[in-house]
């Protein structure tokens, strides 16, 4: 699709270079696609639009998912991560309303209809019901937009194709289309850095304590290019990836929604723990300490460093609450108040070791595959799949947010691939594995006749939406006529 990027001519006072500074920093504006798949779903959106509004759509947000290459679960504990967006995105048509109200309505009627004041609204953390992705995208520009007086009212209808609930970011794809579209029709010309950020902050009313990679990377991406993610301040690298192989998406098809159950605060608060009872250990004040990324910085120690400090601090065992508070000399009530979050003050065994060896070891997973990628040596590919491969045993081994099917993927693509690894949240969703660009095909069909034709629940399933191949894909825009 040609990527043709309009003057702002909302911004009719902007000289021609504050018009091109803005074109590169704020996400861009495009003239609406006029063929290919992305142009079919547009138009379907438009004559949903039309249908349930009785007039057309002003204009489109995007925003893409994402693949992580490597860097799984440090985001939250301040490290950085090594994603790429996907072709699959969140697209939504909008139009200003004179009534206040925000409207919002799906292509795919299994999501339903909501209508609420776009001024006063409640998200519902025990119910993560579609339309509280949206609400907290609008929440987002409400509360840090900079917006004087009260939202105009949006009419809005969303289509996506990023498989939900399988580790690529359907959920902030979500949240950060709604977050450009209301920025949009409020005239705010936001940078990409500030919408991610925005964006990062206000998924969390969702009940989910997330990092942030999912949503710098929906801003942030480039084609052709993977991005090193590296957080306060936010701030996306390019990389090069090695020619001669690809990535190749395999979803297990195990959906796991992140805000239904507490598995992944629950890693957020082990982490959390960890960093809290070294700083008490290191003499450091614990309380200040959020994250095990703000403790290595406080203590200038290297990676490795810190994972061996893990193993001089914990033993390989889970620890209960009451043990914690004693080693943190505080009471339940404190930790609850502390470090705890609503969904796991229940909590009551916490494995702090093997959750910081993950995170500190991935961490510096994550530079040592930008370093092969920046050598580009002749065994370069080889180093990454085992990077890739050895990401995966810590999340399986370590920090267990993998799942038997995802295992079983991984280990059919063994010798097959360079190297394989779950990818996203876990716990069920997607694997992402590196292929001799050669041997993609015969890879796809492997996988297509050892795990997807005996597993039931790919049957009747567009083969292509469930395996297939990435590029690095562009990041939000918003289209026009
Ligand atoms: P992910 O890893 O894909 O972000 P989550 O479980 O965090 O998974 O979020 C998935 C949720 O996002 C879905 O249950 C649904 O509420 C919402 N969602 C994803 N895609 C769409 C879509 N196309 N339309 C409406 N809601 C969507
Ligand atoms: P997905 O795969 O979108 O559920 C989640 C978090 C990320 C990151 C990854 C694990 C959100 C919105 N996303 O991603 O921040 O922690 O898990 O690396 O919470």
């Amino acid at each position: 699709m040609p990527e043709v990027i309009i003057p702002i001519s909302m911004f009719p006072d902007a000289t021609d270079k504050e018009q091109i500074e803005m074109s590169t920093k704020c996400p861009p504006i495009k003239k609406l696609p006029k063929e290919g798949e992305q142009c079919r779903r547009l138009s379907a959106l438009s004559d949903k639009f039309a249908s349930e509004f009785f007039h057309g759509p002003q204009f489109f947000a995007r925003a893409p998912g994402r693949v992580n290459l490597i860097g799984e679960h440090v985001d939250y504990c301040g490290y950085a991560v090594f994603p790429m967006a996907v072709e699959q995105d969140i697209l939504m048509a909008v139009a200003k309303n004179t009534t206040e109200k925000l409207n919002i309505c799906n292509i795919d009627e299994c999501y339903p209809k909501y209508s609420c004041s776009i001024n006063n609204f409640i998200i519902n953390k025990d119910q993560p019901a579609w339309f509280n992705y949206v609400l907290c995208g609008v929440k987002g520009i409400k509360d840090e937009g900079d917006i004087d007086g009260p939202l105009t009212g949006l009419d809005i209808v969303v289509g996506g194709n990023i498989p939900p609930s399988s580790g690529l970011s359907s959920s902030s794809a979500l949240v950060c289309a709604t977050a450009l579209a209301v920025a949009h029709s409020h005239c705010l010309s936001l940078s990409k850095e500030n919408l991610a950020e925005i964006c990062a902050r206000c998924e969390r009313h969702i009940g989910t304590q997330g990092g942030g990679m999912d949503q710098a990377i929906s801003f942030l991406a480039s084609p052709d290019t993977a991005k090193v993610i590296e957080f306060n301040p936010l701030q996306a690298t390019s990389v090069t990836l090695p020619p001669g192989a690809t990535f190749v998406v395999a979803n297990c098809l195990a959906p796991m929604n992140k805000a239904s159950n507490s598995n992944y605060n629950c890693r957020v608060m082990e982490c959390r723990l960890a960093a809290q009872v070294m700083a008490k250990k290191a003499g450091l004040a614990w309380r200040e300490y959020q994250k095990l990324g703000d403790l290595q910085k406080a203590l200038g120690w290297t990676l490795p460093q810190m994972m061996a400090l893990v193993s001089d601090t914990f033993e390989a065992r889970p620890y209960t609450k009451e043990e914690i508070c004693k080693l943190l000399d505080a009471s339940s009530e404190e930790l609850d108040q502390v470090t705890l979050t609503e969904n796991t003050r229940h909590i009551q065994l916490f494995k702090l070791h093997d959750r910081a060896l993950h995170v500190f070891s991935e961490a510096h997973r994550v530079w040592e595959f930008k370093k092969v990628c920046d050598q580009q040596g002749d065994t370069a590919l080889l180093e990454l799949g085992k990077l890739m491969q050895d990401s995966h045993r810590s999340t399986q081994l370590l920090y267990e947010c993998s799942h038997p099917k995802l295992d079983t993927l991984v280990e059919l693509s063994r010798g097959v691939s360079l190297g394989a690894r779950l990818t996203g949240a876990g716990w069920g969703g997607c694997m992402v594995a590196l292929v001799q660009d050669d041997d993609t095909e015969a890879y796809k069909k492997m996988l297509q006749e050892r795990y997807f034709s005996q597993e039931p629940s790919a049957q009747g399933r567009d083969p292509s939406s469930i395996l297939f191949s990435s590029r690095p894909g562009p990041g939000a825009c918003i289209f026009v006529q």
